[in-house]
């Protein structure tokens, strides 16, 4: 496969060439990885999630990872896009690698807001949500992380389609959060964990976001959040915040981590990667290797951590 063999981790890569890299990555190593379209985006382009994890037994525990939520984040897509590289490259020489695909599986959905991540390498790179019409305005799209039903659009969310934090007409009224919801609802037996990667700040975020009441699960979400976020320092020194998404970073309803928390997936975790402002969402091509590495120890981190529990 040529195309994967070409296939650069260490650029931001538009879609054209994920998509690309989706097709020919998930039509080799055939006994680690499959994929399934779950739905098309507004502009009609298919969000396809891939499934690691070693072909043998079925009913195996899951993790689902995404990136790519908001659209100038372009780091997070590179994130997973390393992750799959990672996962495939080193099951069977990597111990924790091979433990945890031999146990569990990894859904991992590289691109959740394609549209808006193909606008912010044509048009805007500034661009945030959807890129769905509003009626009754001429502004366009959704902030996809105030779109699921987590105490939708009652706190730092906006009810104008013209900001960058509108909440859309109703929960789910994006179809890629609809696509994603029904996927995770449809597995919500097998997921154990929900991580999501967004940029910028060097957070690792868990619920509550809408409100400042703490989790039922607080303590543990903390302690596997500083886990990770010891384990994510070890390689390089980048300095990691953990708590809970309201107090840490703004209140903020309709997201994705809360909602999958209040729908029984106990480890919800949203990370803020690189940088701290310095560059921000136009964090170098330089840095997308040495941010990958860290963060995976960090996610695997967490992995473990499910695993065992
Ligand atoms: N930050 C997140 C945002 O959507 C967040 C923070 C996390 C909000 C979890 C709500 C729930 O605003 C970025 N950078 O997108
Ligand atoms: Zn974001």
């Amino acid at each position: 496969h040529p195309s994967t063999r070409a296939h650069s981790y260490t650029k931001y890569n538009n879609w054209d060439t994920i998509r690309s890299w989706i097709a020919s990555i998930s039509s080799s190593n055939a006994n680690l990885i499959s994929s399934q379209v779950i739905g098309n985006t507004y502009g009609g382009l298919p969000m396809t999630v891939l499934k690691l994890g070693k072909t043998s037994s079925a009913n195996k525990p899951a993790i689902f990872m995404d990136c790519g939520i908001h659209a100038r984040e372009w780091i997070s897509p590179a994130f997973c896009q390393w992750f799959v590289k990672e996962a495939l490259s080193t099951y069977g020489s990597d111990a924790q690698m091979t433990s945890l695909l031999n146990q569990m599986d990894v859904f991992v959905l590289p691109v959740f807001n394609i549209d808006g991540y193909d606008f912010t390498h044509k048009s805007d790179r500034m661009w945030r949500k959807t890129r769905s019409k509003n009626s009754g305005s001429s502004c366009i799209g959704t902030d996809p992380n105030r779109n699921f039903n987590a105490g939708w659009c009652t706190t730092g969310a906006s009810s104008n389609p013209c900001s960058d934090t509108y909440c859309g007409s109703s929960p789910e009224s994006e179809i890629e959060v609809k696509n994603v919801a029904n996927f995770i609802r449809k597995n919500k037996s097998i997921i154990k964990a929900y991580l999501t990667i967004h940029s910028y700040s060097q957070l690792l975020l868990f619920p509550y976001s809408y409100t400042y009441k703490l989790a039922a699960d607080h303590s543990e979400l903390l302690k596997v959040a500083e886990g990770a976020s010891a384990a994510l320092r070890s390689l390089y020194g980048t300095s990691y915040t953990s708590g809970p998404g309201a107090a840490t970073i703004y209140p903020a309803a309709g997201g994705s981590d809360d909602w999958a928390y209040d729908e029984g997936v106990k480890y919800s975790y949203t990370f803020e990667l690189r940088d701290t402002g310095r560059y921000g969402f136009l964090l170098p091509e330089s840095q997308i290797e040495p941010t990958c590495k860290e963060t995976m120890l960090a996610v695997k981190y967490i992995a473990a951590y499910v695993q065992n529990n």
